[in-house]
This record gives C-alpha cells, sequence and structure tokens, in this order.
C-alpha cells in the first residue's frame, strides 16, 4: 500500500521555465519543429488563425505572439503529422478500439477520409464524400418527424459554419440543438438575462487594467484560460487586489512566472497573483457572496449612524435597479451561522473579502465552471450580479461581469443561433431571409436529447465536432444511447470514442482544423470568424496545409449534407459553401450588430459587439437591472453528504495536460501530480480518518440516490489542501459517476462539481471478502 510515486512537487509558480519546457516538447512531438513554431506565431494575431484553445479575449497591441503554454499544446495537438489513415481502420475493429484510451486514440493523430461503419466486419470503410451526404440525407428524410433528430454543437464551430448548421437544421424542421454550452456556462446565460438582460459578459479586456479589484470565483485560469494569468499579473503588480474563491490552492492564482518577462524569468522569480485566498466547500460560494452583501449592508448602516455617507452607489440603484429593498431584506434575514455553514468560510474572512469589495471603486467579477456546474448555479450568478450592483459595478469601465467562456467560439455559436430556444424576434429575421416557415416549438438540449435517444424517440445524431459521449454523465447509458439510433454522424478532426458507439448506419466526416488553409474553387483562402469572451468578433484565416486532400471545411460538409436533405431551392448551398462572405452577409441581414460584418470583421481586432447591460440599458421585462431576493439553498451537496456515513461531494475537473476529453499527458504539475490520471485529492485529515494513506486504491462509489449504482474503479488518493468532506478528481474518466438525474434548477446544467461519493478501499473489501 501506499506506493507514491505518482504524487511529486508542485511547481513553484505557474508559467515560467516549466511551461516553456512543455512547450518545446510539445512541438517537438507534433512533428517539424520549426513549422510549428511558425504555427504558433501566426496564433490570436491579426493575418493568422484565431487559437483553437480558450475564449480568453486577445490583446490590441500584441503585435509579439502572446505566449500560453496551453494554446501550444492545443495547436500541436491540431498540427500533428501524425494521421489516422483508412489501413488504421482495417486494422483495428471498433471493438479493439474501444478498449483503448481517450489518449491512445487521439493520439493516431487527424482523420484523414470520411469512413463509413461496416456492421460485418466491425470496422469504418472508407466511404465517397457524395455518398454519405446522400444517405445521411435519404434517413433523414425516413423519419415521421424531423424531432427524431438530434443536432449536437461543440463550442469549437465558427460562426459560419454555425450559422449554416443552424439554419439547415431549421430547415429540415426542428430546434434540437443540445450544444455544449448546456454542460458548461447555461446558468450564466440564463441567471445574467434575468438580472441584466444580456446573457454575456460586461467587460472588455481593457477593463482588466482598470479594476481595483478583481474576484475570480471556481475558476482556474492558470490551466484553462493561461492568457488572463498575463492580465491578472500586471492588474496585481499595479496594485489592483485579487480575491479568490477556490476550495482548492491552484498555483496559478497563487504564483505566476510570465514567460513573456524576461526579467522574472531570468532571476526565477514570480508574481503574486492572489492577495486574498478562501477555500469555500464545494458549492458553497453563494453562501459566500451573500455573506459579503451582508457585510456590505452592515459598513452603510454604521456609515449612515457616524454621519458619513453611504457606502452603497444610491444614484445606480434608484436609477437603473428594481427589487433592491427586496434583495436588502432578503439578506437581513440570511444568519451568519447559515452563511458559514453553507460557505464554509467564517465570518471573518467574509468580511475581509467584502472589505476588498468596499475599499475598490471598480471592481470585475469572474467565474467559470466552479459556479456553473451546480444544482443552485443560476442563484449564485443572481447573487454575484445582487453583489456587484450594491456599488454599481456594472456598466462602468473596469467594471463588470465576466463569465470566462470555455470553447474558443462557443459565444459566437450561441450568437448566431446555436439554441434549442430561440428568440421569437430571430426565427422571424431568419424566416424572413430565407423564406420559409422555421419551427416555434422548443427543442432539445443534452440532457432532454440524451433522455430522446435513450427512450427510442430520437433515432439520429449528428455531431458538429465534440466528443458527446465522454463529456456527458453517466458514460454507460451514452453509449447505449447512441448505440440505438438508427444514424450517428460525427463530423470531426480526431477519432474519439463518440465515433466507437456507431448507430445502425454511422460516419465519420473529418474536416479541416482552425490552422489549416481553406481554399474554395477558385484557390482563394477562406476565413472564418469568432466571438471571444469579451464579445469580440474577429477572422481567422488558417496557415497550414490541410492534413489530408480529402478533408472538407465543416461549412462544406454542412452544405453538403443540407443540399442532400433539404435540397438547394431555397438556399444555394454549394455558393455559401465556395465563398463564406455570403455566409457574413446573411447573418449581417439577420442578427443585429453585425453590420458590414465583411468589412469590420477583416480589420485588425475585428469588432465588438454591442452589449447592451455594458451601455448600462437593460433588456429585461423590468427595464431595469433586478436582484434577486430568494434565500439561500436549503442544503448544498457538502451538508448533505455530512449528514451520511462516510459520504463526499465529489467536483470533476480538468489537469493541467488536456483538453476536455482530450488528453495531452498524464501530468497535472501545477498539482504536483505525474504519470497518473485516476487520482482522487482529499484532505489529509479525511484520508486518515477513511484509515488511508496517500497511493491507497480506492472504488469511488456514486451515492446519487436515483436506484443506479455507479462505480469508478481502481483511483488513488492524493493529499490536498482542500477543505474537509470535500474531494476532487479528473473529468472525463469521473463521467461514469456524474449522474444524468442530477441537474441545475433553471440551466439543466449536469452538476459535474457536486456529485455524492463515498469509497471502498482495498482494505475493506478485503475485510468484506
Ligand atoms: N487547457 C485547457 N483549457 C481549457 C479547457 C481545457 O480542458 N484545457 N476547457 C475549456 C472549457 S470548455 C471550459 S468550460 C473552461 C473551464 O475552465 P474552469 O472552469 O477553470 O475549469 P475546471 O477545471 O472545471 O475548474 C474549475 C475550477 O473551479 C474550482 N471549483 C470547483 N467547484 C467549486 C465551487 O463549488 N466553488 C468554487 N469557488 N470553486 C470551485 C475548481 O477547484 C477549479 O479550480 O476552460 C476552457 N479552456
Ligand atoms: N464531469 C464533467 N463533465 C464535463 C465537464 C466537467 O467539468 N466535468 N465540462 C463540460 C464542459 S464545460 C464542456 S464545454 C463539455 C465539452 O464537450 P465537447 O465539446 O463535446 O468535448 P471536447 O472534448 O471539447 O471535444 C473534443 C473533440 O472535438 C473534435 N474537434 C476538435 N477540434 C475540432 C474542430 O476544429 N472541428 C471539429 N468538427 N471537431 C473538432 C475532436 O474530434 C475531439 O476529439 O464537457 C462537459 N463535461
Ligand atoms: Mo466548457
Amino acid at each position: 500500500m501506499g506506493k507514491t510515486v505518482f504524487i511529486g512537487k508542485r511547481s513553484r509558480a505557474a508559467g515560467g521555465w516549466g511551461a516553456l519546457k512543455s512547450c518545446g516538447k510539445r512541438l517537438l512531438e507534433s512533428g517539424s519543429p520549426l513549422s510549428g513554431a511558425r504555427t504558433l506565431l501566426k496564433a490570436n494575431q491579426p493575418d493568422g488563425f484565431d487559437c483553437p484553445g480558450c475564449a480568453w479575449g486577445d490583446p490590441e497591441h500584441g503585435s509579439s505572439f502572446e505566449f500560453c503554454e496551453n494554446g501550444v499544446k492545443a495547436v500541436a495537438w491540431e498540427a500533428t503529422d501524425k494521421r489516422t489513415l483508412p489501413d488504421f481502420f482495417a486494422t483495428h475493429t471498433v471493438s479493439e478500439l474501444k478498449t483503448w484510451s481517450d489518449y491512445a486514440l487521439e493520439q493516431q493523430g487527424r482523420l484523414t477520409h470520411p469512413m463509413r461503419y461496416d456492421r460485418v466486419t466491425d470496422s469504418y470503410v472508407r466511404v465517397g464524400w457524395d455518398a454519405a451526404f446522400a444517405e445521411i440525407g435519404a434517413i433523414l428524410n425516413s423519419f415521421d418527424t424531423p424531432d427524431r433528430a438530434e443536432f449536437y454543437t461543440s463550442g469549437r464551430a465558427s460562426n459560419e459554419a454555425a450559422f449554416l448548421y443552424q439554419l439547415f437544421v431549421r430547415l429540415y424542421g426542428t430546434n434540437n440543438f443540445p450544444d455544449c454550452s448546456n454542460m458548461c456556462h447555461e446558468a450564466s446565460g440564463i441567471a445574467m438575462k434575468q438580472a441584466v438582460g444580456v446573457g454575456k459578459g460586461t467587460v472588455l479586456l481593457e477593463d482588466f487594467e482598470k479594476a481595483d479589484a478583481i474576484f475570480v470565483i471556481g475558476q482556474n485560469p492558470g490551466t484553462n484560460h493561461p492568457r488572463m494569468l498575463g492580465d491578472l499579473r500586471r492588474a496585481a503588480r499595479r496594485g489592483a487586489k485579487i480575491v479568490v474563491f477556490n476550495p482548492l490552492r491552484e498555483r496559478g492564482l497563487e504564483r505566476f512566472a510570465d514567460p513573456q518577462d524576461k526579467l522574472e524569468m531570468l532571476r526565477g522569480g514570480s508574481s503574486e497573483i492572489a492577495s486574498d485566498y478562501f477555500q469555500p466547500r464545494l458549492g458553497g460560494d453563494m453562501a459566500a457572496v451573500r455573506g459579503m452583501a451582508k457585510a456590505v449592508f452592515a459598513a452603510d448602516d454604521a456609515a449612515r449612524a457616524a454621519g458619513r455617507p453611504s457606502v452603497l452607489d444610491l444614484d445606480f440603484i434608484s436609477r437603473h435597479t428594481a427589487d433592491f429593498d427586496a434583495y436588502r431584506a432578503a439578506v437581513e434575514a440570511t444568519g451568519w451561522a447559515e452563511i458559514e455553514d453553507q460557505s464554509g468560510l467564517t465570518r471573518d474572512e467574509i468580511e475581509r473579502a467584502a472589505a476588498v469589495y468596499l475599499g475598490a471603486e471598480r471592481v470585475i467579477c469572474t467565474w467559470a465552471m466552479g459556479v456553473t456546474q451546480h444544482r443552485h448555479s443560476v442563484i449564485t450568478i443572481r447573487e454575484i450580479a445582487s453583489f456587484m450592483m450594491l456599488r454599481g459595478n456594472i456598466g462602468k469601465p473596469g467594471a463588470g461581469l465576466c463569465p470566462v467562456r470555455g470553447h474558443s467560439n462557443v459565444q459566437g455559436d450561441r450568437t448566431v443561433g446555436i439554441n434549442e430556444k430561440p428568440p421569437a424576434a430571430f426565427l422571424d429575421a431568419l424566416e424572413q431571409e430565407f423564406d420559409f416557415k422555421a419551427p416555434r416549438h422548443e427543442g432539445h438540449n443534452v440532457l432532454a436529447a440524451i433522455g430522446a435517444m435513450l427512450d427510442g424517440a430520437a433515432r439520429a445524431f449528428i455531431g458538429l465536432g465534440g466528443n458527446f459521449a465522454r463529456a456527458t454523465p453517466d458514460s454507460p447509458l451514452i453509449e447505449k444511447a447512441l448505440a440505438r439510433q438508427k444514424l450517428t454522424v460525427n463530423i470531426a478532426t480526431k477519432l474519439n470514442h463518440s465515433h466507437l458507439m456507431p448507430g445502425e448506419v454511422s460516419f465519420i466526416l473529418p474536416c479541416l482544423g482552425r490552422t489549416e488553409i481553406d481554399r474554395n474553387s477558385k484557390g482563394i483562402s477562406q476565413i472564418v470568424t469568432v466571438e471571444d469572451s469579451m464579445s469580440m468578433v474577429h477572422g481567422s484565416g488558417g496557415i497550414n496545409r490541410p492534413a489530408s486532400p480529402e478533408l472538407r471545411s465543416e461549412v462544406a460538409i454542412i452544405a453538403g449534407i443540407a443540399a442532400a436533405t433539404v435540397g438547394s431551392a431555397k438556399v444555394d448551398w454549394a455558393a455559401l459553401a465556395d465563398d463564406y462572405d455570403l455566409i457574413r452577409d446573411h447573418i449581417a441581414n439577420v442578427i443585429p450588430g453585425f453590420e458590414n460584418y465583411n468589412q469590420r470583421v477583416r480589420k485588425p481586432r475585428g469588432f465588438h459587439l454591442r452589449n447592451a447591460a455594458a451601455n448600462r440599458e437593460w433588456e429585461t421585462p423590468e427595464g431595469r437591472a433586478t436582484f434577486w431576493s430568494g434565500p439561500l439553498p436549503d442544503a448544498v451537496e457538502h451538508q448533505i453528504a455530512r449528514g451520511r456515513d462516510g459520504v463526499f461531494v465529489m467536483q470533476t475537473f480538468r489537469s493541467h495536460d488536456q483538453y476536455n476529453t482530450t488528453i495531452y499527458g498524464m501530468d497535472d504539475r501545477y498539482r504536483g501530480v505525474y504519470g497518473e490520471r485516476n487520482v482522487v485529492f482529499i484532505n489529509p485529515a479525511d484520508l486518515a480518518d477513511l484509515g488511508g494513506e496517500a497511493g491507497d486504491r480506492v472504488d469511488v462509489i456514486g451515492r446519487h440516490e436515483d436506484g443506479l449504482s455507479r462505480v469508478a474503479s481502481d483511483f488513488r488518493f492524493v493529499p490536498y489542501d482542500i477543505p474537509r468532506g470535500c474531494v476532487a478528481g479528473y473529468y472525463p474518466e469521473l463521467n461514469v459517476l456524474v449522474p444524468l438525474s442530477s441537474a441545475g434548477d433553471e440551466s439543466d446544467t449536469p452538476t459535474s462539481k457536486s456529485v455524492l461519493v463515498s469509497f471502498r478501499t482495498k482494505a475493506r473489501q478485503a475485510d468484506a471478502a
């Protein structure tokens, strides 16, 4: 027992030489280091491609490449020299490939030819593009209703691909658009729409240069948005306070050595990021934020009693908001004991955080999956918005709400119409532009699509990118759901497990990646466009030769399927696929904010999509920014777990060496774990109580009570600085434990950050035997 060789030192700081070393390694692995380096120099540059990594904004004055270790990994992953050729499929059956790891599958390199599943040989065989399109169209047209088909989107698709996709699907007749954002920032969009009328962040990158305080809640930018660390570091160095709420000590939020800073690199130095680091229990953020609001109200009472001016922005509150009095009453009705218990923080800690808020004229609050993947995420984000409104921190320079998006174009995909509940105005405009009747009934999100596939209501799954089977909860059920389909189609760059759960008829359609040149029939290279977390829309043009001459762009593949399914009477698909400017002209006609799209997107940094809330215009029913005045949840999962013997609440998150279901490597050096992904981070005192030690092997048992039994076998304990009762481990391996039957209220997002589990140690298994 206790073999712990995989637990090592945590990096001293994020970034630094470790990051540079890791990049060199990646580039060497991807093939020619020189072409790899040239590829990188074009990432996020005006005349290059949009980094396929995260959705953080790009700097205005970045004439040199903005260094980012995980951007390097994302680019090297796509620009690899390795190929998954038809021969590969001839020598490996699907049943065999199913036993491979995600890592091993993607290591085979880029897909090169369209492939069709052959049930007799249990393998994928080559198929022609036109034959594939014809068969897909015929099956889609054979259903009694278009609602039998599910059209998934992953957030890497460009605006042009996504717009064409939704147009095709609506012409076909359904709003079934399960989207990766259903598992991601759905709660942010819903809560912000309710609170401020716009479901997107209200800040620009420039605001980070002006903020006096930045609150970072439930986010690990050192790994997932490394370029954000540069902005946080600059803010910290000019004296802005950075307040972190995160159950774990995340290295990137503690210290960062900026590889762009030569002096820092030479001296082996690093900058402190967080001025205050608070470790709430999982799901405790709403209580923590409400506690801060309580402290703000107390400070306000004290100021008034002493005859000083109010600490609130009374002018903002009276001119711009609704329901303030109810909010104040709700906050005052919430007692400190309740707040401390649910947040896992002490009153003193919360008051310290509130003091930073009160001491700052301009505050930004950022958040990500640590906030959005809980049952009560929507009201948590409402609470964050309410708290920010107290001092007018929305719609002024250096202040605002900033949900930091995941996939590089997940926000843009939503903007251009990937939405199972499309607004009526959007459908009206679409109908007018293309002269058809769009379906008006609500479609399926991810959970509804899974339900329909499981119960037989859905008969086809089309995936525009992504890895649906591995990204979703209850992995074994998803395999059943996909296998029941009449048709499964995956448009992809690399092989993954979703492709290995074929329906009756199944295709893998390989597409160009963002780093590759996309030439039309006249030999002209085309650009696509994307939108980042700050609502900046800009162009992206590849610079590498395509991985295979057989590849088609996502746009061309969608156009091919569309022509074969709905015909070209209403839309000349081939013409649009040959000239993306025409697609952009349509977008400009349908979606407000895209006027002169083709001109504006060719300017170096693109253009900003107008955000009403950032201008203090509130597109809510009340016409005002709206406080939310409900109570805290009765109990969040750590409180539920506490009442049950041996039960913990577990979050599933990302290591430093992965991009969602894509595993780049087995290390997580910022957390000191090497060569192993089947791990559970646990508080040392909890581990001692379990009678275990570092490195012990355990089975993790799902304890969600819905009658299903769930086990993740053979994981190993890593003692870590994490609150008691809370544990953590990596997605996607732990998705076998995330229950389909547990979802966020209103958001319907799987609760990947609050899964009830217990442990069966090997010693106990022996006892029981
Ligand atoms: N390199 C890389 N970049 C990526 C991705 C990737 O996989 N790799 N994925 C992309 C995508 S799609 C997304 S959505 C983003 C994800 O970006 P993140 O949201 O940063 O992703 P996670 O790894 O899920 O990390 C969640 C963080 O929240 C903390 N947390 C968990 N639960 C709670 C809680 O209850 N309260 C608080 N306060 N904190 C909590 C965790 O400890 C962890 O630090 O990154 C994007 N960028
Ligand atoms: N337990 C747990 N589950 C989670 C999460 C969690 O934190 N915990 N996070 C959730 C979140 S935030 C998200 S966003 C989802 C992610 O869910 P997805 O977006 O479905 O998953 P990815 O792993 O990003 O998809 C990877 C695949 O995309 C394909 N791909 C890559 N680049 C391209 C391209 O340019 N074009 C096309 N067509 N295909 C491409 C490749 O084939 C690759 O195998 O997972 C969710 N699931
Ligand atoms: Mo995401």
